[in-house]
C-alpha cells in the first residue's frame, strides 16, 4: 500500500448556492479518497485573507476575497494515495474553461471568478491550508472497510 496523505478541499460560495455539494462530494468519494473531515460555514474576512495570501495585491484578490465570503463554504480534507495530485486532477484547472471535459470544473462551472472548488496544491499548501480550518482533533483518520479493495 502507498503512503496516503491529506488535502484539502472546499465547496465555494457558488458550488453551495448552485446545489452541488452532495454530487460534488460523490465524485470525490467514488474514487476511493477517504473523507476525514468537513464543516459548514460562512468564512470570516479574515481566514479568507489569510488563506489567499499568497495572491495580496494580484488585480483578482479583492474579487477573490468578496467572492469567496459571499455565501457558505464547505471545507473539507481528504486522504488516500497521492490525494494532493489525484483531487487536482479530478477538480481540473483553474480556469473552467480551460478544465478537462469530465472534471469537476468543467462540468460544473463557467468562469474562473465562479470555479466552484478549491484543492491544495501541494503538499505544503494542504497542511498549511488543514491547519488553516481545522484543530488536529477535528481530522478523523480511520480505515475504511474497502481499503483492500482500493488500495493493492
Ligand atoms: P483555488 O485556490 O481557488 O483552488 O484555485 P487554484 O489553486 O486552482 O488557482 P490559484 O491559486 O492560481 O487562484 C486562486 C483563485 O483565484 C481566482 N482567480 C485566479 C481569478 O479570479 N482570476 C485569475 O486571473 C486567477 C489566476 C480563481 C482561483
Amino acid at each position: 500500500m502507498q503512503d496516503f496523505e491529506r488535502t484539502f478541499i472546499m465547496l465555494k460560495p457558488d458550488a453551495v448556492q448552485r446545489g452541488f455539494i452532495g454530487e460534488i462530494i460523490s465524485r470525490l468519494e467514488r474514487t476511493g479518497l477517504t473523507l476525514i473531515a468537513m464543516k459548514f460555514m460562512q468564512m470570516p474576512d479574515d481566514l479568507a485573507k489569510e488563506h489567499y495570501a499568497e495572491h495580496v495585491g494580484k488585480p483578482f484578490y479583492e474579487k477573490l476575497v468578496t467572492y469567496i465570503t459571499s455565501g457558505p463554504v464547505l471545507p473539507m480534507v481528504w486522504e488516500g494515495a497521492n490525494a494532493v495530485d489525484m483531487a487536482r486532477k479530478i477538480l481540473g484547472a483553474t480556469n473552467p474553461q480551460n478544465a478537462a471535459p469530465g472534471t469537476i470544473r468543467a462540468d460544473y462551472g463557467q468562469e474562473i471568478g465562479r470555479n466552484i472548488i478549491h484543492g491544495s496544491d501541494s503538499k505544503t499548501s494542504a497542511k498549511r491550508e488543514i491547519n488553516l480550518f481545522f484543530s488536529e482533533s477535528e481530522l478523523v483518520s480511520f480505515s475504511k472497510i474497502d481499503a483492500p479493495w482500493v488500495h493493492e
